[in-house]
């Protein structure tokens, strides 16, 4: 049986949720790196990968033996967990799991604008980024963090109850990269629900492994990383991804 192949890089905040999900349920896969936003051979917006993939964006997700392709990290992760029954990641119960759908849709919206308002400016020197959509991006992470402080995690010890589930994989790989561990772009000092549950999150099977592109990107408060840097931080990640799939194998 061939194994089902998943499109991405490590760097890239969606795809480390489809990696995260698969290594904690020790699911086998193939990673073809693939650059996003690049029309070269092995990018995103080259033509063959957009015969399969019309939307241009990584993660995707293909099995080889079926022909199955699909984009978007939520609909991959649902699709995963639906067909493998991880009921413990994407709950049975149908109003738990219209809580985690919840989340998932209002994350593109907010969450993820966190990596747009707050470290892709400092990291994609190539892009052009007006001040007006940095700040309308980071209005929109304010009033989700506020939600999740005041409201999910206040509560809860995850977003959905106290269990882990997709939406916090979701979550995570956009505001735990602004730790001061890693990125060190934003201040949780006022969020103690936030901070608790990262404090969760990095206890979860395979967080180090998932963010070792992080690690080796490091501190960006101050000076912008390098194209270089870049590039051998998703090195670096990729092997340990592949060291960790080979062990799985073993
Ligand atoms: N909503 C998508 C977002 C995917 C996304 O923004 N991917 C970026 C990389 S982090 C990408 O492929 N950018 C290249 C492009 O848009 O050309 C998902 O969750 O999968």
């Amino acid at each position: 049986m061939s194994n089902k192949i998943i499109y991405g890089v490590p760097f890239s905040q969606p795809v480390r949720a489809v990696l995260w999900l698969c290594m904690i349920k020790k699911f086998p896969f193939e990673l073809k790196l693939t650059n996003p936003g690049s029309s070269s051979e092995g990018g995103s917006r080259h033509p063959k990968y957009l015969e399969k993939f019309p939307t241009g964006t990584i993660p995707s997700f293909e099995d080889p033996e079926t022909g199955f392709v699909l984009s978007e990290s939520h609909a991959i992760m649902c699709y995963l967990c639906n067909k493998y029954n991880w009921n413990d990641l994407y709950p049975d119960n149908l109003e738990e799991r219209a809580k985690v759908d919840s989340y998932l849709h209002l994350h593109h919206r907010n969450v993820r604008e966190a990596s747009i308002g707050l470290v892709a400016p400092k990291v994609r020197k190539d892009l052009y980024f007006s001040e007006d959509f940095i700040n309308t991006s980071r209005g929109n992470v304010e009033k989700a963090f506020k939600a999740m402080e005041e409201g999910w995690l206040s509560e809860s010890r995850f977003l959905v109850g106290d269990n882990l589930t997709i939406a916090d994989i979701s979550a995570y790989v956009e505001i735990g990269q602004l730790q001061k561990s890693f990125t060190n772009v934003y201040d949780f000092g006022s969020l103690p629900n936030i901070q608790r549950w990262l404090g969760e999150m990095r206890n979860i099977d395979s967080h180090d492994d998932i963010h070792i592109a992080l690690y080796e990107l490091g501190d960006i408060s101050k000076e912008a990383p390098s194209m270089e840097t870049i590039k051998n931080a998703n090195k670096k990640a990729f092997a340990a991804i592949q060291d960790k799939l080979s062990n799985m194998k073993n």
